[in-house]
């Protein structure tokens, strides 16, 4: 053999080697997009960011997870829409948002449907979390998680809410979910639907009054600076949800499907840690500034929202999930 020759025969020699190699060394990396809301730190945002280390790790480095938060992607309702679209891969949202899209995932953020944080955490974890879950996809969306949302609660501007009479007629912002309109509604406010990032310049402006939600978001949006009562009706326990678009779901491969959705799982764990702590901070800050908070009777709120489930959890298949939670220890 010549040398050319001798050469030619080395190269088509490594070429078949790196041919024989398994795939996926030298697949094309993969990286996923994902939607949030929340600022930096946010538990949610760090979560996901956990997440992502843990999927970068299992893939070799082959699937990466880019986080998107800050609005950076839109309003939860737009993300929702693209992400069912394929445009955005994942999306870490409220459940509030895909009450009218998927009516079970309105179940968990039915009024006082949980006993305690718990009794959430246990529901969500079985087998109820699970149909939720999986109640998502036939809407182009695929679960992977549940995070935890803490409690929400009244705060106002102006005038606080000390009693069920002292909300009637009031402008309360909510979420964009008939159910949630219905809430405020059977309560006797007057309520106004708008996305979470025009909230306070709505309470600067009084477009609206008063809005509800957890310690957390309640700090991370400033929304203290504005509503200086803080009621604490601790009415709903809405869950975040962690999905990822079917489009790209379907485009990953079974082996890291299962990876992706395990460190979603994995997740959580982390997320509660986070939760836990943030929750804790937020209240020292939103009381440092100086907001009145409140322990409220919630007997009465509760008796007066109780139509909500009427209207809501109609179906014998969605009157089974209720029936579920509270059959759950
Ligand atoms: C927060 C949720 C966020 C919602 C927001 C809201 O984490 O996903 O968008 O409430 O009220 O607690 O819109």
């Amino acid at each position: 053999m010549t040398m050319m020759m001798r050469n030619l025969a080395a190269a088509f020699a490594i070429g078949t080697a790196i041919m024989g190699l398994p795939t996926s060394a030298f697949a094309q990396e993969i990286v996923l997009r994902s939607a949030d809301i929340h600022p930096d730190g946010y538990p949610t945002v760090d979560a996901v960011k956990y997440m992502g280390e843990l999927v970068k790790e299992r893939t070799g480095g082959r699937v990466e997870i880019q986080v998107f938060n800050n609005r950076q992607l839109g309003e939860e309702k737009d993300t929702i829409e693209q992400t069912r679209f394929g445009v955005i891969d994942m999306n870490r949202i409220n459940l509030a948002p895909l009450n009218n899209l998927v009516p079970e995932t309105g179940i968990p953020a039915l009024p006082f449907v949980f006993r305690s944080i718990e009794h959430m955490h246990s529901v969500m974890d079985g087998p109820v979390g699970e149909d939720i879950l999986k109640a998502l996809e036939p809407q182009g969306l695929v679960g992977l998680a549940f995070y935890d949302s803490g409690a929400r609660s009244f705060y106002t501007v102006g005038k606080p809410i000390r009693t069920i009479d002292d909300i009637k007629g009031m402008k309360i912002r909510v979420q964009q979910s008939d159910m949630w309109l219905a809430m405020m509604e059977a309560l006797g406010a007057n309520a106004t639907p708008m996305p979470f990032g025009e909230v306070y310049s709505a309470l600067e402006t009084g477009v609206i009054e008063g809005a509800e939600n957890n310690w957390p978001s309640l700090e991370s949006s400033k929304h203290f600076e504005v509503a200086k009562f803080y009621s604490k009706t601790e009415h709903s326990m809405s869950p975040e949800v962690l999905t990822i678009s079917k489009m790209s779901w379907d485009k990953l491969s079974p082996e890291d499907q299962a990876i992706v959705k395990q460190a979603a799982k994995d997740s959580v764990g982390k997320m509660r840690e986070l939760w836990t702590a943030r929750e804790a901070e937020s209240e020292k800050v939103v009381r440092a500034a100086g907001v009145e908070v409140m322990d409220i009777d919630k007997a009465p709120f509760e008796a007066a929202m109780a139509p909500v489930y009427e209207r809501f959890a109609a179906t014998d298949g969605l009157k089974s999930l209720v029936q579920r939670i509270k059959d759950t220890k």
